[in-house]
């Protein structure tokens, strides 16, 4: 009995001190995971390429980012208060453009955002921003590394401004835009009132910009509710169902509206992002000029010394081929009349097809060659520089080459442009950028390019129209901003 009890404890024992040695394996293989892990993701943090698929722990570092912070600052916004005053808190008046243009390039959602913001201020009316959706070809992560399907942007990572939420002037009492968010909390969806594209465009849609805005300013204004949302008619009867659609920004129609939007507090007030501005000052260095000391007295400031031209490409080699079959003008603001380079369409042109003849003159300025590239730079240089005021001094050495280009071609590009004297040259796959700056690289290089003395861009583009937006409201003169 004794003897069995004993064998019993001993067993135990055994098995206990089994135990422990399986805690010990245990725990040893876990340290190892880890610093096999910490040692993989250093590795690969310094040498991108060189241990990554070395380890079935490693890291990759290079996802989309969170925006968990800039979320919470959005969603905590000041106006995000229903107990201020009239005309925000519960009793302002807000309208939500659920109509507005999504999951397509930014540049074509940028336009719309600052003009429905303008329309909105006119109204009386908090204008009701949203996150930019990507249209996920263009999302800068493969599918494989989405947070969510499509992926979302916070507008402020893009932009800032009264559009995003900013501050009006201080003497101003519009009310302050809120996020979409806010909307539903300030006008739940029973509280309001639907308007529908359809039962407002058709009349107007043909019109000049000018008339557009007035009837949509009138209505806006005079509906009794507080909280409008507007809606998109179905798809079959309108494709592009946008209060201010790519028919109006495509056509020299929208430039009745240029001279008050160009005044209005929306551009006027309409500022680059925290992030964007954190890429462009880590990224000024390269912009430092590089060459021999020029032979004028010459600005600090290298910006003041750079061109840069926008290279429109990928995509486009078929949209400039959509664009000539369909007869298409500039695009919205790069029509202005005071801007050299005017594009004007060819005659022969039939519903819905060009003549082989005009395809090329298209494809001439819509995608250019190396040499037609090479040669606009050279007269935007020089006519830049003959048009100084006396006393005056301008020197252009330093270029920058923005474009959605994702192989060689620029390289061998800026190996003909060193031999125009342009002794420093950057190129978008220079800049270094963490992954909230990748997230909006292109409103990086957009910031680049509306800073720089000299503008060439691609005139059918609405991300060379909002460049030249921009440099319009900063005063740029006409002769800095060219189209090859
Ligand atoms: N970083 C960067 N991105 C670009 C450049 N040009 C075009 N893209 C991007 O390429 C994608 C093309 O999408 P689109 O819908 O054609 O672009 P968009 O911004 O609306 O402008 P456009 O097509 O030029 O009218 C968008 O994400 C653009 O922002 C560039 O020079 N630099
Ligand atoms: C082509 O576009 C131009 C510029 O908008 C216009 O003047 C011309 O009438 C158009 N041609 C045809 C055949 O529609």
């Amino acid at each position: 009995m004794l003897e069995a009890v004993k064998e019993q404890w001993r067993n135990k024992g055994r098995l206990v001190r089994t135990r422990q040695r399986r805690f010990q394996w245990l725990f040893l293989c876990v340290i190892a995971i880890v610093v096999l892990t910490l040692y993989t993701t250093v590795h690969q943090a310094k040498q991108p390429s060189f241990f990554p698929s070395f380890s079935p722990f490693a890291v990759d570092l290079d996802q989309p980012p969170t925006y968990e912070k800039l979320k919470k600052w959005e969603r905590d916004l000041p106006q995000h208060n229903l107990d201020l005053p009239y005309p925000e808190g519960r009793t302002g008046g807000y309208v939500l453009f659920k109509n507005q243009i999504q999951m397509l390039g930014w540049n074509n959602q940028l336009n719309e955002v600052l003009m429905n913001t303008w329309l909105a201020y006119k109204s009386g009316r908090a204008y009701v921003f949203q996150d930019y959706i990507w249209k996920s070809d263009y999302y800068p992560w493969p599918e494989s590394k989405f947070r969510e399907s499509p992926p979302h942007t916070p507008l402020n990572a893009l932009i800032a401004g009264p559009s995003a939420g900013g501050p009006w002037d201080p003497d101003d009492p519009a009310p302050r835009s809120v996020s979409e968010q806010w909307f539903d909390i300030v006008c739940p969806k029973e509280e309001r009132r639907i308007i529908n594209t359809h039962d407002v465009k058709p009349p107007i849609q043909w019109e000049d910009g000018d008339v557009i805005f007035n009837h949509w300013q009138k209505l806006l204004s005079e509906a009794p509710e507080r909280c409008l949302e507007i809606q998109p008619a179905p798809r079959e009867e309108d494709g592009f169902p946008q209060t201010f659609d790519l028919f109006l920004w495509g056509s020299d129609r929208i430039l009745s509206l240029w001279e008050a939007f160009r005044d209005s507090p929306v551009s006027r007030l309409f500022e680059t992002s925290p992030i964007v501005q954190a890429a462009v000052d880590r990224n000024a260095y390269l912009f430092m000029p590089r060459g021999p000391r020029p032979p004028v007295p010459v600005s600090r400031n290298p910006y003041d010394r750079m061109l840069a031209i926008h290279l429109r490409r990928g995509d486009f080699k078929e949209a400039c081929l959509s664009l000539a079959n369909w007869n298409s003008t500039f695009y919205s603001w790069n029509l202005l009349p005071d801007l050299p380079d005017k594009f004007v369409n060819p005659p022969g042109y039939q519903w819905g097809n060009n003549t082989p003849e005009n395809v090329a003159f298209y494809l001439e300025r819509c995608y250019p060659t190396d040499e037609f590239i090479l040669k606009k730079i050279r007269t935007a240089r020089d006519e830049y520089v003959k048009a100084a005021k006396p006393g005056d001094v301008r020197h252009l050495d330093v270029l920058f080459l923005l474009t959605n280009d994702k192989s060689d071609w620029v390289t061998n590009l800026k190996k003909e442009l060193s031999k125009d004297g342009w002794h420093t040259i950057v190129t978008t796959r220079d800049l270094e950028l963490d992954q909230e700056q990748k997230d909006v690289g292109m409103a990086v290089d957009m910031d680049f390019a509306r800073k720089a003395a000299v503008f060439i861009g691609n005139g059918w583009s609405s991300f060379t129209s909002n460049i030249v937006h921009r440099r319009l409201v900063d005063r740029k003169e006409p002769i800095s901003i060219r189209f090859y």
